[in-house]
């Protein structure tokens, strides 16, 4: 609980607070087959560039992580086809001094970065670990250390090995619960004393999406066409309740063999608005917001709530459970909160009394109030004050933002500089009212802006969508010499870590170093 001080009155953040950014392993390492790491699923997302996407509505974009059997086994077997960019990511798995040098001279006190399953077990199950993964997460770890940087470290960021999609459909199986529990136990051991932060999945409810780069459920496309997701709704929820006991095996296992590192969720926290003061909109609201929560409840209360019980029988979901599974979804409870933020949601009733999730994690209604990013992301900073709060009210737990940023197209001006004001202004309006919500009383403890470093985009493999305050000279085909540069947004967030978050003018000199 943090103690409101005068300085915390005054604009200051509490003094250990964790300032940094977040990546994710298939977004940046690269060196997708080297020293012994098997494939991922994520290594068979192609590009989406920005050229493809032009004239096209951003909402009517086919999930690219999402794919069917037919289709991933078209790209194993034609990759002459495609361009695979989180093959290459932005080369971390060579660079991370350098990067990590870059990051701590901004001030950070936290990375978050993910482990590679597939660089440690590279089918996901094998009957011993790759010494060389685990290696190379030393060598990490030691770094962050030597320049004070925490490491908080998610164990899986829509990262399944190939093999435990197409043998067993990810998380469909119980098989890849016990793997994914090996994989944990194998690294809290080598990582004890250097890993303190630890978080389970990455936005599990992208589950609803058909993100089977998060849940490794490969579909099989329906005989004659059509989607091969559409309501599939008792295949999802058995593969999420067989993530949200891996988690909880997770939460088991880093208590027991740590017990002085801590382990959270994350959520992709989606905050609805309704479009009216009409009660069916509002309504609309809360069923959304339910299925939103479903996850949280679970990983933080280790049961799971009774709205979700009508959503089952409405929809026939009847989830098989092995004899102890909620026992340990009751044991293995999660020590903090940690949410993505990007943006807000409108609501409107869509005429039924008990709907399905949307499903979409991209706005579809437009809010007149706000501005929206290139992408159509609608940029709400008071959005964030108000999730917390809500966050705050259901959990009472510290809450971590381990996501939250604006991906921009921008490119160095004739000098090399990267004016990019627009994250500067973003990052501002959002610190500001997590300041406020600390006012309010709840206990943020950290904030990782999302890309620090321009990294692959998750979404559409692109690396024209740039999130970081350190350039990379690459662009989506991997061209470019790969140097770091310091962006405007570099120094701005520098000073604002300096400053314990009181200095948040945007009044970076144009000539700033690069
Ligand atoms: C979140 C993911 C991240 C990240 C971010 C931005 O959903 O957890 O991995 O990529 O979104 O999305 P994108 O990369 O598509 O811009």
């Amino acid at each position: 609980m943090t103690e409101i001080t005068q300085e915390i009155l005054n604009g200051a953040f509490p003094e250990d607070f964790l300032w940094g950014g977040a990546t994710a392993a298939n977004q940046i390492e690269g060196a997708w087959d080297e020293d012994g790491r098997g494939p991922a699923i994520s290594d068979y997302a192609p590009l989406w560039d920005h050229e493809a996407r032009e004239g096209l509505d951003i909402h009517s974009m086919p999930p690219l992580n999402g794919v069917s059997r037919q289709s991933l086994q078209d790209r194993m077997e034609h990759p002459e086809r495609y361009d695979f960019p989180k093959r290459r990511g932005i080369d971390f798995y060579h660079t991370y001094e350098q990067d990590l040098e870059l990051m701590a001279e901004m001030g950070f006190k936290v990375f978050r970065m993910s482990i590679s399953w597939s660089r440690i077990f590279p089918n996901g199950d094998d009957p011993e670990p790759n010494e060389a993964g685990l290696a190379f997460y030393d060598r990490v770890f030691d770094k962050c250390r030597e320049l004070g940087i925490e490491p908080m470290v998610t164990l899986s960021h829509f990262d399944m090995p190939l093999h435990l999609g197409m043998e067993y459909d990810g998380f469909m199986s119980r098989h890849t619960v016990d793997a994914f529990a090996t994989y944990c136990e194998t690294v809290f051991k080598r990582y004890k004393g250097k890993v303190k932060y630890w978080m389970t999945f990455n936005e599990i409810n992208h589950v609803y999406a058909n993100l089977c780069t998060c849940n490794g459920v490969i579909w099989d496309e329906p005989e004659g066409g059509g989607n091969p997701y559409a309501g599939r709704w008792n295949d999802k929820f058995q593969a999420a309740h067989n993530m949200l006991v891996a988690s909880a095996k997770a939460c088991i296992l880093c208590h027991q063999i740590d017990p002085d590192a801590v382990i959270g969720n994350m959520l992709c926290r989606l905050e609805n608005y309704a479009e009216s003061s009409k009660p069916e909109d509002q309504l609309q609201v809360l069923f959304e917001d339910h299925f939103n929560w479903f996850f949280t409840d679970v990983q933080a209360f280790g049961e799971y709530p009774y709205y979700i019980k009508r959503f089952f029988r409405d929809y026939g979901v009847d989830i098989k459970m092995e004899p102890d599974d909620l026992e340990t979804l009751k044991e293995g409870t999660i020590d903090y909160v940690s949410i993505s933020y990007y943006m807000t949601y409108i609501m409107r009733y869509k005429g039924k009394e008990s709907p399905e999730p949307s499903g979409s994690l991209l706005t579809q209604i437009k809010n007149p109030h706000l501005e929206m990013t290139e992408w159509g992301w609608p940029i709400d900073p008071v959005g964030l004050r108000i999730t917390l709060n809500h966050i705050y009210d259901r959990y009472h737990l510290p809450i971590f933002i381990s996501e939250n940023g604006s991906g921009i197209a921008i490119e160095p001006d004739e000098n090399g500089r990267v004016h990019d004001d627009a994250h500067i202004e973003y990052m501002k309006g959002h610190v500001e009212q997590m300041h406020q919500a600390i006012l309010d009383g709840v206990d943020v403890f950290g904030y990782a802006w999302w890309g620090p470093i321009d990294l692959v985009s998750s979404g559409t493999s692109e690396m024209y969508k740039r999130y970081g305050q350190i350039h990379v000279d690459l662009d989506d085909y991997g061209r470019g010499s790969g140097k770091r540069t310091r962006a405007k947004s570099f120094h701005y967030y520098k000073k604002l870590i300096g400053s314990r978050g009181r200095d948040l003018e945007n009044n970076v000199p144009d000539d700033f170093e690069i």
